[in-house]
Order: C-alpha cells, then sequence, then structure tokens
C-alpha cells in the first residue's frame, strides 16, 4: 500500500484499493499522530464496522453521544450508557477517546430549550454539566472539544442560550473562557479544545478564532488546542491559507486538531460519486494530511464517521455524500490510499533545536563524538528500537531511521517515534557548521544547519533527567548516592559526553575497550573546589564518545550534596549535576 501514490491516481482504477500491509493507524502512530473517527456506538454490533474501526483507527470521538441532549436529558438526569460504550470500545483497542462537546447552540434538550432560565440559573446548569460530564470521563477523555460553534462566519460571536439568549451572564468570550475553566476543575490533565468549521483557512472567522486564543493564552485560560472541523467540498481546499491559520496558532503554543474532516461530493441516486470526483477527494484528504505533518503541533486526524454507509452528509446534503474513507461497503476508497501515501511519503520536519546533549539536554551546538538526542514529531517505529554492538560498532541504520550529518549516517542508540538518540560522527571536528538531516524508510527532511563546536561538555545524571545526582561511581563500581558518599582523599568517577577527540580516535560508534586521554585538557570542581583529575578520557564499556573522568576528592570539598562540574576544552558542563560529599 505504501506504493500508492498520488500520480498513480491519474491512471489506476478508482473504485477500490486493497489494505496495505500497514493500516493507517499504524501508520499515523510511527507519525506521533492521532488518527481517529467519530462513530455511532449503535453501530458497533456490526462487524464490519467495528473491524475496521478497531483495526485503522487509533483514536475515536463519539458523533453524537457526549453531547448535551444524550448526556442530560433532565435537569438533574445524566446519562452516560451510550457514550460509556464508546470509552469501553477505545479502552479496549488502544484507541485515545476524544471528547464532544460541553458549550454548543446545537443537541440542546427540550426540558432546557423549552423553558425560561435566568441567566444565574443557566450558568449553575451549565457548571453542572460541564462538571459532572467531564468528571465523569476524567480517566478516560484526554480531549474535549469544550466549546463549539461559539463564532458567525463573519467573525462575530454567535447568539446562543449560553452566550446573550439569555446567556450565563457573562459578556463577549468571557462566557467561553468561564466554560473553559469549569473544564478544567473538573479534569485537571485533559486538553482542552475551542472546536469550529470554516475557520481552518485565513479569513475573518479564523481572525476572531485567533484573537481570542492569543487573549486566553496571554492570560492564561485553559485553552490547549484548536480544532478545525475542516468539512470540505470538491473545490481544492485553501492550503497556504490553512497552513498560515496552523502556523500561527502553534505560534501561541496551541496544539491543532483535524476534527471532523469529510470531503461530500455529488452522487447519483445510490449515492455513488464519479471516478473524477473520487480522485480530487483522494487529493484533498492527501492535502489536509500533509499540511497537518508540515506543522509539529498538528497532532491528530480524524474523519467524521469513516463509512459512506454512514454519514451526516447525504441527510443535510440532499444530493451530496461519498464524503469518508471507506466506502458504503468498508471498501477502502482513493482517498483511504492517498491517506496512506501522505503518511508514507511526506517528508520528516526537523529544526536544529530539536538535537541536544543526551546529557543535560542542551543544545544550541553539536561536538565531534557527542552523545546526542533528536526530540521532535518525527516518523519512526511506534516501538522503542534500541541497538547493539554488532561487530563491537553501532548500526547506522535502525528500524528505517537514520540520521545524517552532512549526508553521512552517524551510529544510531535507539529510536522511536518523537526521539532518536545518536553519536555525533568524528568527522565533524574542524567544521563550524554541519546540514543535519532526519530519515524514516527512505524519505529524508530537509537539512537544517546545526553548529559545531569542539566541546560540549555535559555530566550524565543518575536519572537520565539532565539534573540532580550525577551517574558517579566510586572506584568499587558502587553508585555515589547520599548513603555511600563520597570521600574527601577518595576517587569517584564521572561520566560525560560533549567532551571532544581522544587519542588515539576510535571508530563512529565502536564500543570503547581501551583507555584513550582526551585531546583538550580537563579540570573539575565540586562544590566550587578544584579537583585533581587522575584520568580524562574514553569510558571502556561506553560508546565511543563517551567520557570517563576519574577525580580525587579535595580535602576542602563541602559536605553535602555539590554541584560537579567538569570543563574541556575551556567549556565548562552546566552546574545542575551533583555528588553526595560525606
Ligand atoms: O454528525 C452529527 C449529526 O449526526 C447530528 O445530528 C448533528 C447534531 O447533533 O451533529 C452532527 O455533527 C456535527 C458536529 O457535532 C459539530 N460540527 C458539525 C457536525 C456536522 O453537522
Amino acid at each position: 500500500m505504501k506504493g500508492f501514490l498520488l500520480p498513480c491516481l491519474a491512471t489506476a482504477s478508482l473504485a477500490v484499493f486493497p489494505l496495505g500491509a500497514q493500516s493507517i493507524r499504524d501508520l499515523a502512530a510511527e507519525r506521533g499522530l492521532r488518527f481517529g473517527a467519530a462513530v455511532d456506538p449503535s453501530h458497533f454490533s456490526e462487524s464490519l464496522y467495528s473491524d475496521t474501526l478497531a483495526r485503522e483507527f487509533n483514536q475515536v470521538e463519539p458523533e453524537n453521544a457526549m453531547k448535551f441532549g444524550p448526556t442530560h436529558p433532565g435537569l438533574n438526569v445524566y446519562s452516560f450508557a451510550s457514550a460509556d460504550s464508546i470509552a469501553a470500545f477505545a479502552a479496549a483497542h488502544g484507541m485515545a477517546l476524544r471528547g464532544h462537546t460541553l458549550v454548543w447552540h446545537s443537541n440542546l434538550p427540550s426540558w432546557l430549550t423549552g423553558a425560561t432560565w435566568t441567566t444565574a440559573q443557566l450558568s449553575n446548569i451549565l457548571q453542572d454539566h460541564i462538571s459532572t460530564v467531564v468528571g465523569h470521563y476524567k480517566d478516560q477523555v484526554f480531549a474535549w472539544d469544550v466549546v463549539n460553534e461559539a463564532f458567525n462566519d463573519n467573525g462575530t460571536l454567535r447568539s446562543t442560550i449560553w452566550s446573550n439568549s439569555p446567556g450565563i451572564g457573562l459578556a463577549g468570550t468571557a462566557y467561553i473562557e468561564q466554560a473553559f475553566r469549569w473544564a478544567r476543575a473538573a479534569s485537571p490533565k485533559a486538553y482542552l479544545y475551542y472546536n469550529d468549521y470554516n475557520a481552518e483557512s485565513t479569513g475573518v472567522k479564523s481572525d476572531a478564532v485567533y484573537a481570542m486564543a492569543k487573549d486566553f493564552k496571554a492570560r492564561g485560560v485553559p485553552l490547549d488546542g484548536i480544532g478545525m472541523q475542516m468539512h470540505l467540498t470538491s473545490a481544492a481546499p485553501n492550503l497556504t491559507g490553512i497552513e498560515a491559520n496552523m502556523r500561527r496558532l502553534a505560534d501561541l503554543g496551541l496544539m491543532i486538531d483535524i476534527t471532523e474532516l469529510d470531503v461530500r461530493l455529488t452522487v447519483n441516486s445510490s449515492g455513488i460519486a464519479s471516478d473524477a470526483l473520487l480522485a480530487t477527494e483522494a487529493q484533498t484528504y492527501h492535502d489536509i494530511v500533509a499540511v497537518c505533518l508540515k506543522i509539529p503541533l498538528c497532532r491528530g486526524v480524524q474523519t467524521w464517521g469513516f463509512t459512506d454507509k454512514y454519514s451526516w452528509v447525504p441527510g443535510t446534503y440532499p444530493g451530496l455524500g461519498a464524503a469518508l474513507e471507506f466506502d458504503a461497503g468498508y471498501r477502502p476508497k482513493p482517498a483511504y490510499a492517498s491517506m496512506v501515501g501522505a503518511l508514507s511519503n511526506t517528508p520528516p520536519v526537523l529544526a536544529a533545536a530539536d538535537l541536544v546533549s543526551a546529557a543535560s539536554y542542551g543544545g544550541g551546538s553539536v561536538s565531534p563524538g557527542e552523545i546526542v538526542a533528536l526530540f521532535n514529531t518525527n516518523p519512526g517505529p511506534a516501538a522503542l528500537a534500541v541497538a547493539d554492538f554488532t561487530d563491537g560498532r553501532l548500526p547506522t541504520s535502525l528500524s528505517g531511521v537514520r540520521l545524517l550529518f552532512d549526508g553521512i549516517a552517524a551510529p544510531l542508540l535507539y529510536t522511536v517515534t518523537g526521539q532518536t538518540a545518536a553519536i555525533a560522527p568524528f568527522f565533524l571536528a574542524g567544521r563550524s557548521t554541519t546540514q543535519m538531516q532526519y530519515e524514516y524508510k527512505g524519505i529524508q527532511s530537509a537539512a537544517v544547519t546545526v553548529a559545531v563546536s569542539p566541546v560540549h561538555p555535559a555530566l550524565f545524571a543518575a536519572n537520565a533527567s539532565g539534573s540532580g545526582p550525577g551517574a558517579i561511581l566510586d572506584l568499587a563500581y558502587h553508585p555515589v548516592t547520599a548513603a555511600n558518599p563520597a570521600r574527601r582523599g577518595g576517587y569517584v568517577i564521572l561520566y560525560a559526553t560533549g567532551a571532544g577527540l581522544t587519542s588515539p580516535l576510535p571508530g563512529d560508534g565502536q564500543l570503547a575497550t581501551d583507555t584513550a586521554s582526551l585531546s583538550a585538557r580537563a579540570t573539575v570542581t565540586i562544590g566550587g573546589v578544584d579537583c585533581a583529575v587522575s584520568y580524562a578520557g574514553a569510558a571502556p564499556g561506553l560508546v565511543a564518545g563517551g567520557a570517563q573522568v576519574n577525580v580525587l576528592v579535595s580535602a576542602g570539598v563541602p559536605s553535602g550534596e555539590q554541584p560537579v562540574v567538569l570543563t574541556v576544552g575551556g567549556v565548562s558542563s552546566p552546574a545542575s549535576v551533583t555528588v553526595f560529599v560525606e
């Protein structure tokens, strides 16, 4: 399936595509992306529905079951059976559960809309609703569409029972803010989203959403993300505008989810669209997934349903349909194949700042032989792959991942979606910059320029957090801890990286088996007091590029937990790593 690229679509038969070796769910997981569908639990008993859902998606959202009407059928009556069955399905199949939606003008029960309320009463009703529903799902729903469709297409606030007719007594976006605060109080950990349609691209409506989001972020209102519904037609989406809008929202630190993607097409009386329209639809599905993959904070793509058998479109727009990625017989459509293509072939996106020392997590530059970690949203194996020293050296390709410096693949320690550890090659010595690229399954990112420095020293912490008690041993190779403190006049062994070259210089990725001195001079202070270095060089048993420093703890070193600083070639490690002294 990986081979199905868009260019093929023009010539291939567009009827249906075979399922590939990897589901979209797996491909999305490799890209650190959630791939979801809106669902109706009344179809769970239909095996093709359930099987397709569980196989192809790693996220579900109730199309209707968590709305106000279904969950809150009487003033003091709540009903969760239907939504609970979706939560159970999600749990049984390892899927994330999105909640939809708490504050909306639609799908309200007649007990609410048919009576007259004061603003104070409505405020109490809404607070109780949010607290009860969010509270009920606080261990299951990872993200909520807290407020849905609060703006008109011209960017003004929609008049609703919650906003101003009569409203909960808070003018402008203050009622929205209040809803987010109530939701946060009911679930401290759930991500809270504002969700809307026709606000995907730049324009007056998305400007209004952006202005609200910017104001909320500036004032600490608990808004975590923006849902872009993405109910599209056969007209090509404005990808430039969508990307620009996503970028400005991401620049506020907000996550973006595509929440309700579908593409409605003109259909015949049997609900079938032409091959040409299905190809157009496939292009749109491809392009929306691809634009999401360009924005690291775009975290999920969800379609509004998944089979043309069940979709809101034909009932709302007579003569239109075929809006989803599976046909009414659950066969994958060209739209499915095109999303597989986008997930497989959209290049990874890399930033220089993604590369940091694996010891300190500090970035800014890379030094030859430095053990580095790359944190990003790039594709990679969904399960952690750890390298071993085959023939005494680390591989430069691991589960399809390579990290290239000036076109040369670096030795790798481990990789998983979003995180890769590698050893910067020794040939970087003498260069001032390097061009870094990330590759997964043969698809490379664009190169980014990373500064090279001769050294970039950092000590390893015992818990690998970059700070706190160091990974420090005594001469019996026992960890130095509060219970086994360093003794003045005794030796401790520090472990570091970014200490530059050694002489002799081992090969890239080789296991260090012998001692070899650092080329640059190394000094150490503990608690600010100079301590004599008896050995600074390769760390036998670690990969080349790891450094070991044996230090004599000076008589003047103070007691207690003291900062340890390694200085190599005039550059000091961060003072965030400590050692316990007797
Ligand atoms: O698809 C949903 C349909 O079954 C419901 O009757 C309708 C009213 O509750 O809501 C539809 O879903 C909407 C979603 O909740 C918000 N964005 C627009 C969706 C399509 O109308």
